[in-house]
């Protein structure tokens, strides 16, 4: 079966993190996130990827190639970001026979994905807790029955079963794939859905785990949920005065300095250099050529290539973009004194996000004055700078 995966969103939700890297492409663990994706549906026997591609699409080709892991990869080109049925359209000259369609920001249990190829036609569904923020899903004679309906974002939903953005199409369904545009003017995959259901029976596959990242820390839920997947591997050059606890991945190329503790799961990408004396616990990927010096604690945070955290600072459940400097003496705080869940500006609101502790999201190129102290929830855009000993409490 094919495999269309869409990647050509614009990520608004991810700014400024995908201000210069397209959100698929944006690292969780060892890989981009479309990549969990295109190795899912790889290992679910999948005889050709399409990519649906548009915002950064070069970035996204240049890394899949004409091939990936011995299977091929094709590319379709949407011209504007219409809407999840208007990207697998764009695929559509791609397409015969049945074929399955999947978020590539959306990640996946492997196994799953595998029973959705198999039960063809079928849909990936996830029981959630508050189902009126979804796309709904009706069945019947329980949640294993065949699927009658889908609704998105029901106030009152008929059950708890969430459209968890994978399919597997009949070919008929290449016939229609032009829906017209929703009320929020996009052309929508679930209008397709709707017209598969209708004319067969399609099976939901319950997920027991599913992760939909569009916003930042989600990223770091990612990293967090794949990362505790790798296992200790050191490759690279540790010093024997280092400790290295639980599921450690140092890559070949990377360094860890004397003193250093670093306490799984944690992946230390080759080039980076990691202490003397820095202490790295919680799920924490550094990046390509990242480096954390002397006395420099990171805690479950996302450390992108080419970032300094050089010496006598904390970042604590933070994702940092490509080269931000993080001045000597910098402090994230993560958690409030209140307790309260942590908030976070998504375009132009701020939301909660879920979080008891959440610390600061940098774009690419940040530099932080010595000293500087920041406070939980806060986002830096790209370039942005702070004074040495300023307080920052509001985003800039
Ligand atoms: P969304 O998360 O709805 O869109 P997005 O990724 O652009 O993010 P944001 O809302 O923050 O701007 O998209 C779901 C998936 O579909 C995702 O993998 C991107 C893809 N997509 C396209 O390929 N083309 C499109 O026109 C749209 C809207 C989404």
């Amino acid at each position: 079966m094919k495999a269309v995966v869409l990647a050509a969103g614009q990520g608004t939700r991810m700014r400024p993190l995908s201000e210069s890297v397209p959100k698929p492409m944006l690292p969780v663990a060892d890989r981009p996130l479309a990549a969990h994706t295109v190795d899912a549906a790889i290992e679910a026997g999948a005889d050709e990827i399409v990519l649906v591609i548009g915002y950064e699409a070069e970035t996204v080709r240049d890394y899949f190639g004409p091939e990936y892991r011995g299977v091929p990869v094709s590319y379709a080109v949407q011209e504007r970001q219409a809407g999840t049925a208007d990207a697998v359209n764009a695929a559509r000259d791609h397409l015969e026979g049945p074929f399955a369609v999947l978020n590539g920001d959306n990640l996946y249990d492997p196994a799953a994905i595998d029973r959705l190829f198999d039960a063809c036609p079928a849909i990936c569904a996830i029981e959630v807790a508050e189902p009126s923020n979804y796309g709904v899903l009706s069945t019947e004679g329980g949640p294993d029955g065949p699927v009658t309906g889908i609704i998105e974002k029901p106030d009152e939903p008929p059950t708890n079963l969430a459209n968890a953005g994978a399919y597997a199409f009949p070919a008929e369904a290449r016939q229609w794939l032009e829906v017209p545009a929703s009320e929020r003017g996009e052309h929508e995959i679930t209008d397709v859905v709707a017209r598969v259901i209708e004319e067969f029976d399609m099976t939901p596959v319950t997920l027991e785990r599913w992760l939909d990242v569009g916003r930042p820390w989600e990223l770091l839920e990612a990293n967090e949920w794949k990362l505790a997947t790798l296992e200790r591997r050191i490759d690279g050059d540790v010093s024997e005065d280092a400790h290295l606890e639980g599921d450690v991945v140092v890559e070949a190329g990377a360094t860890i300095e004397p003193g250093v503790v670093i306490e799984g799961p944690a992946l230390i990408r080759e080039g980076a250099e990691v202490g003397p004396n820095a202490y790295v616990r919680g799920a924490t990927l550094i990046g390509r050529d990242a480096e954390i010096g002397h006395a420099v604690e990171v805690k479950n945070s996302v450390v992108s290539p080419g970032t300094s955290v050089s010496h006598l600072s904390y970042v604590g459940d933070s994702v940092l973009g490509r080269n931000v400097n993080v001045g000597a003496g910098t402090n994230v705080a993560n958690l409030r004194h209140d307790d309260a869940d942590i908030r976070f500006t998504v375009k132009g609101e701020r939301v909660s996000t879920g979080r008891r502790k959440f610390g600061v999201v940098a774009g690419d190129g940040v530099k932080t004055g010595i000293n500087t102290s920041l406070t939980p929830g806060l986002k830096l855009e790209g370039g942005a700078t702070t004074r040495p000993g300023e307080a920052v409490e509001r985003d800039r």
